[in-house]
Order: structure tokens, then C-alpha cells, then sequence
């Protein structure tokens, strides 16, 4: 004898046997009649919250009898329990499991493309004597290789230490052994795999970390210092163009593309780095003179030399930028060459504002001191009345 009924209550006469979620209909419940009442009398209060996991969040917020929650939790967290409870309609109104848990476990093997990987218990502290290993594997897009960010990281300086690896550990290629309360730098892997190793020693835990993965092709080029990068692309194919500040040269090629042999990604040729040149023919209406390596110092072997040379109708001046303290000399000379009239030997404590030449030649010469020196100068060319 089904009776199908609708609606909040339960019929007076009737009690429940058991009820059902039905297709479309919500529940369909089993009554029996009254006066062949057995059963314990059938109520409509709902189950109680049954919350939120920590770390998770909850589908769902109807509590009734039938009703469905469905758990998940946040990304580098595994769920522990049912992801699915049921409020139960027996004669006591409960959640078919308990509320499940969100844990960050020790160790993780992932295939997605992206995602977190957390030191366990996290963003609590992690546990002693554990080595905790990490996978990161994409197998249908071989092409693939892995950027890591850190989003957080302390351990134990020195004792608790995360080592990052190209590939399996086998393979020996380490990337990053890192430990500490610094947040790193993003690291790139070249391969589809990568293995994270977390080794905590007997004594004294932190946080730990959480690190963002994500794909991508080949890894960051990255900025010249004293340069600039045009182009954003890091897939095969994608070319980006450097460019370095007035002053500097580019060392290698200004245009890189990105290469893909297998399932290895790199850019060819490597990306150029921009220095400021030892020496030099420069020319034009303007520029930057500057020590090797500036604004660093330069570990000195060899004489640098510069000479201007500008239209006939112009004439040279000079101004400094900057020039360190205990700079040896530099010597200017009007004209072509160290032959050519000394304007002078300089040095930081007698700069003069400006220097001018008498003819469109100019000639610079670092004194060879044998040590680290660095000096700079900037320098302009004027045209003569
Ligand atoms: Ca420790």
C-alpha cells in the first residue's frame, strides 16, 4: 500500500515504514496505517548542520530527510571520508557518514596540469622524521614542463629541507635543495615530470609550504638586467626580442624562440645578458660611457679604451654620472688617441662639472689599477656654435 503524499506533514493516520528519493518527485514514502501501527512515529525535523570541513567547502544546505550535501576541498588537500551523506530518514535523523575531513598528507601523485602541493598538516606544522615525496606527472602532453611557485614557505633552516627535481630523483638533476623562512623564487622544470623531496628532521617543525604548479612550455626567460623583453610567449615557436639600456651591448642573440626536442623545452640560443662594454668606438649625437659590469664592479685585466667620434662640426662634452671613490684614474685626452693633448686625469674628488674637447675626437682611458675599480660617466656631445 503506497501512498505518495506531498507537502511538510506526514498523514495522522498513517506512520512511516521508510522513505525514498524518488525520480523528479522527492520522496515517496511507505506508510502504514494506524491501526497496524508497529513502527515509531515518522517526524519531519531536518538533521542537524552537520558544518563545514576546514579546508573545504559544502554543496548543499537543505537538511531534510533526503536531502544531499556533497564535500570537496581546496586544492593540495585530499578528502577523508564520504564526499556524498544522505540525511536518513529513520526513526533518528542522521547524516548517512560523518562530516569528512580535508587533510594535506604527507606526500602526493598528481597528473593534473595544475594545481597545489602542501607539506602535511598544512598550514599547520608538519611532523618530525618524515620524508614526504611529491610527483608531478603530465603523460599524454609530453610537451609539457612545470613552473613552481611558492606561495609559502618556512622550515626549519638548515634541518628540514625540500629539494626540487627535474625528472625523477634518480636522474639526479636537482633544481632547487632550499630550507628556511625565505619564500624562493619560482622554479622551472625542463621535463613532464617533476619530484618534490621534503626531509624533516627529529626536532623542531613549522608550517611548511604550499606551492602552485601549473604548466608551461619553456620556462621563463626572464629580463636582461639593464634591458628589456619584448614578448611574452613561452610556447614552441614563440620568439621574444631583448633590448638593453643606453649604454649597454647585448651579449648573444636579441632574438630567442622557444624549442621544443621531445619532451624538452628550452629557448635557442640562451637568453642574451646586456654589459656595459670594456672600451668601445662610439658615435652619434649622444651617449652613455660605462665601466664594464656597471653599475658592479669590475675585476680589472685589461685596459679599456673608448673613442668618440662625432660629425666634424661638432665638439665633445662630457659630464660625469657617477664614479667611485678610490677610482684609479681616468684619463681624457682631446683627439683621437692617448696621443693626442691630456685634458686630464680624473678622479672623484676633482670632477669637474663639464669637459669639452676642442674638436669632434675624444679619447678615454681607464688606468689599469689591478683591482676592482669601477668608475662611470656619462657623456654628451654638443655641436659647436
Ligand atoms: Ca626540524
Amino acid at each position: 500500500f503506497n501512498i505518495s503524499f506531498s507537502g511538510k506533514e506526514i498523514p495522522v493516520t498513517s506512520k512511516l515504514l521508510d522513505c525514498k528519493i524518488t525520480y523528479m518527485t522527492g520522496r515517496e514514502c511507505v506508510l502504514i496505517q494506524a491501526d497496524l501501527l508497529l513502527f515509531a512515529e515518522y517526524n519531519l525535523e531536518p538533521c542537524e548542520d552537520p558544518g563545514i570541513p576546514q579546508f573545504g567547502s559544502r554543496i548543499g544546505f537543505n537538511f531534510g530527510v533526503g536531502d544531499i550535501l556533497t564535500f570537496s576541498c581546496s586544492s593540495g588537500y585530499r578528502l577523508e571520508g564520504a564526499s556524498e551523506v544522505i540525511c536518513l530518514g529513520g526513526g533518528r535523523r542522521v547524516w548517512s557518514a560523518p562530516l569528512p575531513r580535508c587533510v594535506a598528507e604527507c606526500g602526493a601523485s598528481t597528473t593534473n596540469n595544475e594545481g597545489i602541493l602542501l607539506s602535511p598538516n598544512y598550514p599547520l606544522n608538519y611532523e618530525n622524521n618524515h620524508e614526504c615525496i611529491y610527483s608531478i606527472q603530465l603523460t599524454i602532453k609530453l610537451w609539457c614542463s612545470f613552473s613552481l611557485q611558492f606561495l609559502a614557505f618556512d622550515t626549519e633552516a638548515s634541518h628540514d629541507i625540500l629539494r626540487v627535481w627535474d625528472g625523477p630523483p634518480e636522474n639526479e638533476m636537482l633544481l632547487k635543495e632550499i630550507s628556511g623562512s625565505l619564500i624562493p623564487e619560482g622554479i622551472h622544470s625542463t621535463l613532464n615530470i617533476v619530484t618534490i623531496q621534503f626531509d624533516t628532521d627529529f626536532y623542531i617543525s613549522k608550517s611548511g609550504f604550499a606551492i602552485q604548479f601549473s604548466t608551461t612550455a619553456c620556462r621563463d626567460p626572464g629580463v636582461p638586467m639593464n634591458g628589456t623583453r619584448n614578448g611574452d610567449g613561452r610556447e614552441p615557436g614563440d620568439t621574444v626580442i631583448f633590448q638593453c639600456d643606453p649604454g649597454y651591448e647585448l651579449q648573444g642573440d636579441e632574438r630567442i624562440t622557444c624549442i621544443q626536442v621531445e619532451n624538452r623545452y628550452f629557448w635557442q640560443p640562451n637568453p642574451p645578458v646586456c654589459i656595459a662594454p670594456c672600451g668601445g668606438n662610439l658615435t652619434g649625437s649622444s651617449g652613455f660611457i660605462l665601466s664594464p659590469n656597471f653599475p658592479h664592479p669590475y675585476p680589472h685585466s685589461r685596459d679599456c679604451d673608448w673613442t668618440i667620434n662625432v660629425n666634424s662640426d661638432y665638439v665633445i662634452s662630457l659630464a660625469f654620472i657617477s664614479i667611485e671613490p678610490n677610482y684609479d684614474f681616468l684619463y681624457i685626452y682631446d683627439g683621437p688617441d692617448n696621443n693626442s693633448p691630456l685634458i686630464g686625469s680624473f678622479q672623484d674628488s676633482k670632477l669637474p662639472e663639464r669637459i669639452e674637447s676642442s674638436s669632434n675626437t675624444m679619447h678615454l682611458k681607464e688606468n689599469r689599477g689591478g683591482i676592482d675599480l669601477f668608475g662611470v660617466f656619462f657623456s654628451i656631445y654638443s655641436e659647436s656654435n
